[in-house]
């Protein structure tokens, strides 16, 4: 994500992925060498450490069935603000933050507000394993196997009234925790937003793990939205807050750079607003570009919710 526009937008983060795509090759050309192995095995360091496991989640029929990306790209190279602006380090910087206890709090116009235990959440809803595509605007792209459950049933559980028209998010606020909230580079807490059919929608989820074990927090523990079909800062991570309100939320890369990032952010290879092109994607440990789909290829299912409205214009 950039801040400011041209001229100085040093390409750190195109450089950053170069590198460590670069870096990434080195690495397993190097081990499938000593090993032996072909480069898309799975090899032990691909699989989770031994993170506390969740209830057994069940497999959806919403998932893709393209390869996974290995667990150690899915949590070595994150964006995650509160930590760093590189996606090396939130690895690393992340893992003092305290994510047990921790509640989430249901607010607004709705007939049942209430503040929910992670344990609780976890507790009341079955989770599904969802293995989902993963856009970032920045180019990059993986698969991602999702433990977590439908944000509709914490929905209806709290019956928004007839003034819900939009789903805010907001992450935790606490910079002794979240070392880059002691910068301004971005406006805290990080706040996102979804329209009330958007969040209703069967393909938006509240991820509670990955591969099985609970979130790693440079992934947003203990808990995060997850909307595949939108670009990637979209899914907002360690969410404190969900309130149903009537405006449309002020999110925080609209805010920041308003002509860049929309509400919206439906991922779409016809973007020209912004900086990057957005035709072709790198799936993280392919060697060749891929082209972008409408939607990340979820069209089918969620392209209705936006019929006859200009997506140039709500991008
Ligand atoms: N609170 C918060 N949520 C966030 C971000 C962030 O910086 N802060 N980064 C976003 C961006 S740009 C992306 S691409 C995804 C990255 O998720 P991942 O690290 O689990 O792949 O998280 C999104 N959610
Ligand atoms: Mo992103």
């Amino acid at each position: 994500m950039l801040i400011s526009k041209p001229p100085d937008i040093p390409p750190s983060e195109i450089t950053d992925e170069a590198v460590y795509n670069g870096r990434r090759r080195f690495l397993a050309a190097a081990s499938a060498a000593t090993a032996g192995l072909f480069l898309n095995r799975v090899s032990a360091a691909d699989l989770p450490p031994d993170l506390p496991g969740l209830p057994p989640a069940r497999p959806s029929p919403f998932s893709t069935h393209e390869r996974k990306t290995p667990y150690r790209d899915i949590t070595n190279y994150n964006n995650f603000y509160e930590f760093a602006t590189d996606k090396y380090s939130p690895a690393t910087l992340a893992a003092s933050l305290t994510t047990r206890p921790w509640t989430v709090t249901v607010d607004g116009a709705v007939r049942r507000p209430g503040t929910y235990g992670i344990e609780e959440l976890i507790r009341m809803n079955p989770l599904e394993d969802r293995i989902y595509r993963h856009r970032c605007v920045e180019g990059w792209s993986m698969v991602i196997p999702w433990v977590g459950f439908p944000l509709n049933r914490l929905i209806r559980q709290v019956e928004p009234t007839g003034n819900a028209r939009f789903v805010k998010f907001v992450t935790l606020y606490d910079p002794r925790e979240m070392p880059g909230q002691r910068s301004d580079i971005l406006h805290w807490p990080y706040v996102e937003g979804l329209r009330i059919d958007e969040a209703m929608h069967p393909l938006t989820i509240l991820a509670v793990g990955l591969y099985g074990r609970v979130l790693p927090n440079q992934d947003g523990a203990p808990v995060r939205l997850v909307v595949p079909w939108k670009y990637g800062f979209k899914s907002i991570k360690s969410i404190v807050r969900i309130s149903f309100v009537e405006k449309q939320p002020l999110t925080t890369w609209v805010r920041a750079v308003p002509s860049e990032y929309g509400f919206y952010s439906n991922v779409n290879p016809r973007d020209d607003h912004t900086l990057w092109s957005q035709a072709r994607e790198r799936r993280i440990g392919d060697f060749f570009k891929r082209p972008t789909l409408l939607f990340n290829g979820y069209g089918e299912q969620v392209a209705q919710m936006y019929r006859g409205m200009d997506l140039d214009k709500y991008f």
